[in-house]
This record gives C-alpha cells, structure tokens and sequence, in this order.
C-alpha cells in the first residue's frame, strides 16, 4: 500500500518525526518509547506585529534609478534603489514553533518490536512496541471538527507511570487547572534587530492539555503526573489571538476560554468516537485522488530504506506513488480543513525559533508552487486560504504601489508575512520583484479555469484588475521602444556586465528580465478574457491589448541557444542557477509550447543548460523541472528527474530538503507527476483541451490514476496497460464541453455519448454530474 510511511527504528529527530495537521494546528509525532515528544505548531504562530515600512523614494527617486537601470550604470543603481527604495525595516519575521508535549514514561527500559507509522489515507501517526514485558500502541491525530490534537498511549499489560507536560522554552507560563489539565499561556517576545526592527510583545497564545486514564492522575508545578493508568488519553487546544481577516491580533479574543472549551469537547465525546470522525473527515479529502503503478510490492520495507535504496539507483516507483501521496497529505493537512492561512516555506511544521528564511512566505516562486497541485491534483478545499491571503494582501499593496512607484494598483515584492508586508525586502538585487503581485495573480486564475465558477471569477476580479492596473502604470518605454519592467530582476540570478570602465562586474538588479513580460503577457491575456466573460471594462481589455503589442518578444539566446533570460544577451555568472525563471512560459504559464517550435526547442536548451552544469540541486528547484519536463512531454526524462529528487533532496519523512526543509519541493512534485498524467494548458480560454498521459514514462508501464482534474471542472480516472490508455471514465462537475486530443495510441475509441471529431480533438458536451467512460 502506497499511503504508509513506516519505520523500525527509534529516532529523536525532528527530521524524523511525522507530520500531522487539521490545516491550523501541527504536529510532529517523535513516537519515542521512553519520553515521548510531539511538537506542536498553529499556523499564525509568528514573532512581529503589524507594521508601517517606511521608504524615502517618491516620483524624481523612481526616474533618477530607472535612468541609471537603463544606462546599465548598476553599481550606481544599487546604491541608490538601496538607500530610497529598501523597506525599513528590511526583513520579515518568523513563524515559531508553539512547544513541545512531552509524556515521559517512568520505564525507561528498553522497546522493542519497534514499529513507527504515519497512515496519510487516516491522517493518524503511532507507534507500537513492546517494553518489560508489555504491549504499547501510542496514537496521534489532529481532529477536524473538534481542532484538537488527540493522543493516547496504552498498554496491554502492567499499568504505567508517566508525567505529561508541555513546554516552549519562551515566553511562556504554565499551570495546572485541576488535577487533569494544565494550561500554558503567554505573549510572543521578539528583540530589537536592525534588519528586524524593534523588538515587543506580540500575539498572545494558550494551549490547555487535558487527560483522561484508568490511573490516577494529579497536576503539580504546570505537569501532570499519571500513575498505575493501562491508558492516557490527551487532548490538547492551540490557540492564537490573531486573525488572518484583519492581517492583526485582536485584544477581544477570549483565547484561554476558547481553548478549555475545545478540550472540553472532544474528551465529552471521546477517543473513539473522535477518531471515527476524523477518519470520515480525512478520507473525504485524501481519498478523491488515487494512484497506482505497477511494480514490485517494496510497502513492507521501511521508508527510510526505500529511499536509500533508491539512492543507490534503485528504481521504485510505488516510493514514487507514496511520495506522491504524501505531497498531497501535506496540502491538505497544512491549508485544508480548519487552516486560515496558507501553506508557508514548511507548510505549518516548524521546529524551534529561528526556522531557516524564517519559515515565511516567499513570493518569487514558493508560495505559487505550494498552490500548483491544488486544482490538478483535486485538493480544492485547500485554496480558498490562498485566495484569502491574497485579497488581503492586495489590499497592502496599494499602498506599497503609489509609494514606490506612483501607480494605480497593487503590488508586492519577493517576502511577506501573516501582517501583509509588501515592499522591498533583504537586499535590492533580490528583493526588487514587485512581479510577485502578478505571479501570484495566475493562481487565481488557474482555480478559475479549473472550476468555471463565475462567482468566484467575480471576486477575483478586482485583485486580478488592481494587478494589471499596476503593471500598466509601472511599464515604461526602453531606449529600444518598447514597454519594459524597470526595475526588475530575473529571481536571484545574475549576470556579467562591462561597466563604463570597462570592467567585469556582476548585477541582478537591472531592467526587462524575460519573465517579466511572460508574466504580463500571462495576466494580460487573461484579464482579457475576464472582462469578456463578465461583459466588463472594454476599454481596459483594450489598454491591456495595445501593452501587449509593446512588450519585448521571447528571444533565443545567440550565446547559449536558450531561451535569453534577459533583456540583453549577457554572460551568465551561475549558469546552474536554481531558479529557471526565464521558463515561466513553459511552466506555469503556456506561451511556450509545442505549437511555438523554436521556442520550445530553446527552452529544451534551457533545462539542459542548467542541468548540465549541476542545476535543479534544491528540492524546490528540482520539482519545477519535473513540471517543465512534462510540459515538454518528455516522461522519461520527468521520471528521471523524480528519481534525482527523491534521491537527493528528500529526507527519511519525506519531507523535502533545499536543503534544509522546504515544503514547496513536496508540492512542485505532486504537480509536476499530475502534469505527466493529464495536461489541458493549450487551446483557448474556456476551450482549453485536455490530454491524457501526456508524459508518461515507458518505466510505468501499467497503472490507473482516480480523481485527477482538467480545466473546464472535468474530473477524470484513467487506466493504462502497456503504456497506452486503455479507458477513461469522465465526470463534468459543472456543464461544460470536453475537448480531448486523441494521440495516436488513442485513435480507435468507443464511447456511449454522441461526439463530435474536430481533426484529432474529440468533443463531447456533458451536463453537470454526467459521467461517461471512454474507451481505447
Ligand atoms: C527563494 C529561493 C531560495 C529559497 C528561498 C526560500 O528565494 O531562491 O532557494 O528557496 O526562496
């Protein structure tokens, strides 16, 4: 079975423990025998507060840096952008773990028969063993419904004596309430930094543990103690004043009450019945998508060996299927359910105070690759945090847009965090990206066009308006004559440049990187087409089409053969640059393609390029080639690429590594496999069509795949033996037209709905809920 994780060895790592979540509160489940430890987490968890940025830039400050950008003078530029246009303070904050739950047991003698597992069909993580002579079986969730974690150890035999306690090691007071709960309680404290700014007291936060057992249990000094018990049920709340709709903490919450109430409910109704709610809960979601591979049965083998196995050039595609699974747990575990934000750096799963690149929300890729799978990949339920998060920080962004720059609209740059910043972030040469506001923008779309619901159209609207409003206000006329980003930065790659003196230098600040107008033309196209759906803003639609003209075209690069990632045909300085930046319009935009030869072969160029020279070495990085690959329709070489990315940068959980975690490489590869599945990227807007098993490796011969989406809200199950689909059962979730090419291996077909042949694309009209099987 593909949806266990399981191993047989004790390990007290974080990197070892397994993930559990309802979306809002995390966990990680060490299942140790001796002093058990799950750390927890609640997703708005963050040191900082909201608060103003300041710049110094206005109107002359943005035309003296455009001058110096476009006379390459980019020393000068950086100087200048560095003292005018940084945010003070420069740097986001950080997303904090809530403490540790301990429950230490008395006997600390040695466990055998070790047995540690995560089932991602239940959402439920446990460990079994046998210790002085007795049987243990330890169980964790984290519950819907009831949003609180669950737990219970029990033993078969001699009753047991442990100490529960929970700690955060900051911040933090805890007491006992009773002789079966304690509550930890406290405010956030950060410290003045330079790039952080000044230090305070944020958001407040509770958690309150109960037990219930057959011992007898007895709270003293914030711990309790539990003797002579066979079993310890703990229920623990998590909560946080803050609110993700107002981007603040709110001083009216009643958080203690709240959580005692939350701990109150879920021991009335139980253990049992509670982890029968949550399996129901779970499966709803986990279970829409299934896939199978045909290949050798490795499940009874440790995850962790599978994966040095496969490290050792093993191939096994049924670690590929579990990790595919594992992906889509994550999602739905870290924004699904009860989540009010979005899925960060590592999702809702951090360790500690100082997570690497704070655990935040970077927006020059990662936080738009968390959201890739969503609609592919059937996990819609996980979105509507991601369009919430967006809206409010649009909202931000109006007013980083007229500061910065004087425009309509809005915009934000490479970071932000749970308060909505938005300016220049880190350093001039990366966190000049005020195209993150677009990219995030697409998102948006893509969940349109996978579900056609013009209600949700309409309330994307106004944020997908503010973006090319911005965009039409910021693009300004080269000296070549056309409309260009100025500034801009192809997402932290640079490039060599002869100054005036004529020496070598390096910059990644600079004018018109190439994915700015791949971007543009992306969103433009595409507001296009919403005011036409909507019968709105002609006249926008028609500013928007006159820009188009103007933009610079994609150029293949006369030194490499690739597609230029610049506005000039510069030397690169790290031609293995893990952002591949330049292939937006391969992936996740569509503009290159197979019906765009030249560019498509350059952008072949381009992976090749970058891989040659050692590219795709973080997890993330990696993923997005898989997504190029099959967007290339070349499966194998997608195959190829999962295998490196389970080889080098996955650890034993299966979390992702950059290296260190980093969840977006989890959710760029759940993408990346569904896109050598099923593609329906090309055609027009509202006739987009689909195809199935476009990259479909010849190593995976035989298998089946349920649930998965095309745009147009079609929902389809594919089987396939010998490489070639053999049926295909179709369910429109809305009315709509399904156009399917129909690739050579699929020409002879049967079907019991009327269709229509339009050279090699089959048409069928469904009405909603009509579901239909074709066969090949
Ligand atoms: C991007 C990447 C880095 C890292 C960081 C969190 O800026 O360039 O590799 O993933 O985000």
């Amino acid at each position: 079975m593909s949806t266990t994780l399981h191993y047989d060895k004790i390990k007290d790592d974080w990197m070892d423990a397994l993930p559990l979540g309802n979306g809002r509160v995390g966990a990680m489940f060490f299942g140790l025998p001796g002093k058990e430890r799950i750390e927890m987490n609640e997703e708005s968890l963050w040191s900082g507060k909201p608060l103003e940025e300041e710049y110094v830039s206005d109107e002359d400050a943005l035309s003296k840096l455009r001058k110096y950008l476009f006379d390459e003078d980019y020393e000068a530029a950086n100087k200048y952008a560095d003292k005018n246009f940084l945010a003070n303070p420069p740097r986001v904050r950080f997303y904090e773990t809530f403490g540790n739950i301990f429950i230490d047991f008395d006997d600390k003698n040695e466990a055998d028969n070790y047995y540690k597992f995560l089932d991602l069909s239940t959402a439920i993580a446990g460990a079994d063993y046998k210790k002085s002579g007795s049987l243990y079986k330890t169980r964790c969730f984290i519950s819907e419904e009831y949003d609180v974690l669950v737990y219970k150890a029990q033993s078969d035999g001699k009753p047991f004596d442990c100490t529960l306690s929970i700690c955060r090691e900051k911040d933090e007071a805890v007491t006992n309430c009773g002789d079966n709960a304690i509550l930890m309680s406290g405010m956030v404290s950060f410290e003045t930094e330079e790039i952080y700014g000044d230090g305070g007291l944020g958001m407040s936060f509770v958690s309150v543990l109960k037990v219930k057992t057959d011992g007898k249990a007895c709270a003293s000094d914030g711990a309790i103690r539990i003797c002579g018990a066979t079993y310890i049920e703990v229920f623990g709340a998590f909560e946080t004043n803050y609110d993700a709709k107002i981007f603040d903490y709110r001083k009216d919450l009643d958080i203690t009450s709240i959580a005692e109430e939350k701990c109150e409910r879920a021991m009335d109704f139980g253990y049992a019945a509670l982890e029968e709610r949550h399996k129901e809960d779970h499966s709803r979601l986990f279970d829409k998508v299934s896939l199978s591979i045909e290949c050798e049965d490795k499940s009874h083998i440790p995850t962790d060996l599978r994966l040095m196995q496969v490290q050792k050039g093993e191939d096994d595609p049924g670690l590929a299927v579990l990790y595919y699974n594992f992906g889509r747990y994550l999602l739905i575990e870290s924004s699904a359910k009860n989540a009010t934000l979005p899925a960060n750096l590592q999702g809702i799963w951090v360790n500690g105070f100082r997570p690497p690149w704070g655990s935040d929300y970077h927006t020059n890729i990662n936080l738009q690759m968390n959201y890739w799978p969503s609609d592919i990949a059937n996990m819609q339920e996980a979105f509507p945090v991601y369009l919430d998060f967006v809206k409010n920080l649009s909202l931000r962004g109006y007013d980083t847009a007229k500061k910065l720059y004087g425009t309509r609209g809005w915009t934000v740059h490479h970071t932000t965090d749970i308060f909505g910043r938005s300016g220049v972030h880190d350093s001039v040469s990366c966190g000049f990206f005020p195209m993150a506001g677009p990219w995030l923008c697409l998102n948006l779309w893509e969940h349109f066009e996978f579900t056609c619901d013009l209600s949700y159209l309409e309330e994307i609207y106004p944020i997908l308006k503010g973006s090319c409003e911005f965009l039409l206000d910021f693009l300004v006329e080269s000296p070549d004559g056309y409309l260009v980003t100025n500034p801009s930065n192809s997402p932290e790659n640079s490039f060599f440049y002869y100054d005036k003196d004529g020496s070598k230098k390096q910059t990644m600040f600079t004018y018109g990187a190439t994915i700015d107008f791949e971007l543009i033309d992306c969103i433009f196209t595409r507001m296009i087409a919403a005011c036409s759906i909507l019968g709105r803003d002609n006249d926008f639609a028609k500013h928007l089409s006159d820009a188009l003209k103007r933009l610079p075209p994609i150029e293949i690069s006369e030194r490499y053969g690739t597609i230029r990632e610049w506005i000039k045909d510069y030397e690169e300085v790290e031609p293995s640059h893990r952002h591949v930046s330049h292939l937006f319009a391969l992936h996740p935009s569509d503009t290159i393609n197979e019906n765009t030869p030249e560019l498509f072969e350059a952008a072949k160029r381009t992976i090749h390029r970058r891989l040659s020279h050692g590219g795709g070495a973080t997890g993330w990085s990696r993923a997005w080639i898989i997504n190029f690959y099959a967007r290339l329709k070349d499966g194998n070489s997608a195959r190829e690429n999962l295998l490196t990315l389970l080889k080098n940068s996955t650890a034993y959980n299966l979390f992702d590594m950059h290296p260190p975690f980093q969840i977006d490489g989890n959710f760029g590869a759940v993408s990346g496999i569904t896109e050598m599945l099923i593609q329906s990227h090309l055609g027009k807007i509202g006739q987009r069509v689909t195809e199935i098993l476009p990259a479909l490796p010849d190593a995976w011969k035989k298998g089946s795949v349920k649930g998965i989406k095309g745009r147009g809200n079609f929902e389809f199950d594919i089987i396939w033996d010998n490489n070639k689909p053999t049926a295909v059962t179709v369910k429109a979730c809305c009315t709509g037209t399904l156009r399917l090419k129909l690739s050579d291996n699929m020409q002879s077909f049967k079907t019991q709905k009327q269709y229509r042949l339009s050279g090699n694309i089959l048409e069928i009209d469904f009405a909603e809920n009509e579901v239909a099987e074709i066969v090949f």
